[in-house]
């Protein structure tokens, strides 16, 4: 095994410490040794080949031409598939059940965009195995890093394990540098999450309830229920929204949605100036029918695959006319639907506009859609950022935006993961973003097991490790059913049987242990204390021998203690006592009350409880005509909340 490659510590202190002081020392060097210690043998070439070997027939030799650090750097030409690479043994070097991390640098020899991958290669009672561990997309002008983590999982006798580079194109030469594997110490991480969770997503209530008198009421009993969360748990939908157990899943799992395909340009204009948004409509319709917002996915792609042919044959100048055109037409049929829009998807792994136009025309895009709505929220998007190792990369692009005079208004990381993920990466890479004060959106989260226990272990550890980062705003997964998702049934939480499976109840878990409800009366004072999840609540209110009266509250992120005044109405009528309110399937209401038979009422109804008597509505009245009663309120569905007293004539 090599030496550990990390800086020696500096010598100064031995000759200034005291006793304690050396002790100290010497219990830091050793710690930081356990922590950081490299695995991998030679892992910066610079003692030449030895520890690696080719790749099949891929010629290996340890070149001065190029180096990340020291002199020297792996060179692998005479390439004939895109597997040769270069690779060395890590058998009894890596314990069975551990996590490790690896990273690489990677630099290709004369192409540009050439993907790249470490894998693990194993044998072992279950077969021979290859797992990608790490990723990124290289090119001839820098060299670029790829990270990534694994738990080694071996079945029987482990009979080989090698770790290797490949990736790029066969013929195409690359070098590498500076591999890294180190032990990943097991991290106790949910109580540090739980505890920013509680401390940043939530805060106190005090509920104030006084009559019309201004007297307060003691003994008023408050239920509360959280409808909303601040933060968006959302999901990618499609077409399946006609299929009523789709529709009724995203109605009851989620309160944010994002088009599939819909709103991408390639839909929207899929021929020449053929601009048709009815599929959108479709699923514009159906959130705005079921109070799901809905953020913009997305205005351009920049992936050469996904351009449409019929703009790919466009001279520069209609290409001009034709961004120039989307922008107007989707900015502006969208407006009031989307806040925000993914800008120009995936610059990070491709450059189709700045290609054709030169790459001003990625900041004008967002200066132009700007122009067009300045309150619109603006993301870059991109993948291989949380879930893989391009953080920097992507940090870097986003600063380059802005130094271009683009207002980056969100950090879309879509968060496509593989079989597992593991928290101190997802933490660090989140954390490494938000130093650029900018929101973060998890916008296409989904892992891909075969396990759905697994797949749930890593639904929870992307979720309570985003929900607990005071950057993150908002995490939609990228469909949530067997029948209809993009990475297949292996990725789904739901199947397709409609069952919810181990990821989709972990996820059903989450929101409930992140949705306050709660129950209590209030003090002498007539007050009443709760600490609620940050979002819309419905509180139902009840003044002893009163009537139940439902009122929304928004608990708002913001300091101290969240005041909630509300007043409550009259007594109603001597002889005579409200009862329930309740919502009927078409969402209007019904009120029962009982009371001496004969005896007189009016019933009133108004959107503002501490309204001046005399602007209330009269909805009816008579005398009491059995008990107990029913009244219907069959205009409720048409006001945003309603509020209903009895009185006497
Ligand atoms: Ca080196």
């Amino acid at each position: 095994m090599n030496m550990p490659v990390f800086p020696r510590p500096d010598r100064r202190p031995f000759f200034s410490a005291g006793r304690a002081g050396w002790l100290l020392l010497l219990v830091m060097v050793w710690a930081g040794r356990l922590s950081a210690q490299n695995l991998f043998s030679n892992p910066g070439f610079e003692s030449g080949t030895t520890g690696w070997s080719g790749n099949s027939s891929a010629v290996f030799t340890s070149s001065t031409a190029k180096s990340h650090s020291g002199s020297r750097s792996a060179y692998l030409t005479n390439r004939t598939a895109t597997w040769n690479g270069v690779v060395q043994s890590v058998a009894g070097v890596l314990q069975n059940t551990n996590t490790y991390y690896v990273s690489a640098w990677v630099l290709i020899d004369n192409a540009t965009n050439q993907p790249a991958n470490l894998t693990l290669q194993k044998t072992d009672a279950s077969g021979l195995s290859y797992t990608h561990i790490a990723a990124c997309t290289g090119n001839s002008n820098t060299w670029t890093q790829m990270t990534g983590n694994f738990t080694l999982n071996v079945v029987g006798v482990l009979t080989n394990l090698t770790i290797y580079i490949e990736g790029p194109g066969s013929n195409v030469s690359f070098y590498a540098d500076d591999f890294l594997l180190t032990n990943v110490p097991p991290y106790d991480w949910k109580p540090a999450a739980n505890a920013r969770i509680e401390q940043i997503r939530k805060r106190d209530v005090r509920v104030q309830i006084t009559d019309s008198n201004g007297l307060v009421v003691p003994g008023t009993t408050v239920q509360v229920r959280q409808r909303k969360h601040q933060f968006a748990f959302g999901t990618a939908i499609n077409g399946n929204v006609s299929n009523p157990q789709y529709a009724g899943f995203v109605k009851t799992n989620f309160e944010w949605a994002v088009m599939e395909n819909e709103s991408k340009w390639y839909s929207d204009e899929p021929s020449r100036s053929n601009v048709t948004y009815t599929a959108a409509d479709t699923l514009t319709n159906f959130c705005c029918t079921n109070g799901i917002k809905l953020r913009g996915h997305c205005l351009f792609w920049a992936v050469d695959s996904t351009v449409q042919a019929w703009v790919t044959n466009l001279s520069d100048a209609d290409l001009r006319t034709h961004l120039t055109n989307r922008l107007n037409s989707a900015v502006n049929h969208f407006l009031g639907t989307f806040g925000a829009w993914d800008v120009n998807n995936e610059m990070l792994h491709g450059n189709y506009y700045g290609n054709r136009l030169g790459n001003g025309i990625n900041s004008w895009m967002f200066q132009y859609a700007r122009s067009l709505n300045p309150n619109l929220q603006l993301f870059v998007n991109d993948y291989n950022v949380v879930a893989g190792g391009e953080t920097d990369a992507y940090k870097q692009q986003i600063q380059n935006l802005i130094a271009s005079n683009a207002v980056v208004g969100g950090i879309g990381c879509q968060g496509h993961f593989g079989s597992t993920i593991d928290p101190t990466l997802t933490e660090q890479r989140l954390d490494n973003l938000a130093q650029l004060n900018i929101p973060i959106w998890i916008t296409e989260y989904d892992s891909l097991n075969a396990d759905e226990n697994v797949r749930a272990d890593n639904l929870e550890t992307l979720y309570r490790m985003a929900f607990s980062k005071p950057a993150v705003d908002g995490i939609l997964m990228w469909g949530f059913w067997a029948g209809s998702h993009w990475r297949g049934s292996n990725a789904a939480i739901v199947n397709l049987d409609w069952t919810v499976n181990a990821a989709g109840r972990r996820y059903q878990s989450l929101l409930a242990e992140w949705t306050t409800t709660t129950n209590g009366t209030a003090d002498a004072g007539g007050g009443f204390y709760f600490r609620g999840f940050h979002g819309d609540y419905d509180l139902t209110i009840t003044p002893p021998g009163g009537v139940a009266a439902v009122q929304h509250i928004t608990v708002a992120a913001g300091a101290g203690t969240n005041l909630v005044a509300v007043t409550v109405p009259p007594a109603v009528p001597p002889g005579f006592s409200a009862g329930a309110i309740r919502q009927l399937p078409d969402r209007n209401l019904s009120l029962t009350a009982t009371g001496s038979v004969g005896t007189p009422y009016r019933l009133w109804a108004n959107t503002n409880l501490v309204a001046a008597t005399n602007s209330w509505n009269l909805l009816g009245g008579g005398n009491i005509p059995n008990n107990p009663f029913t009244l219907y309120d069959l205009t409720a569905t048409n006001y945003p909340r309603r509020f209903y007293r009895f009185s006497s004539p």
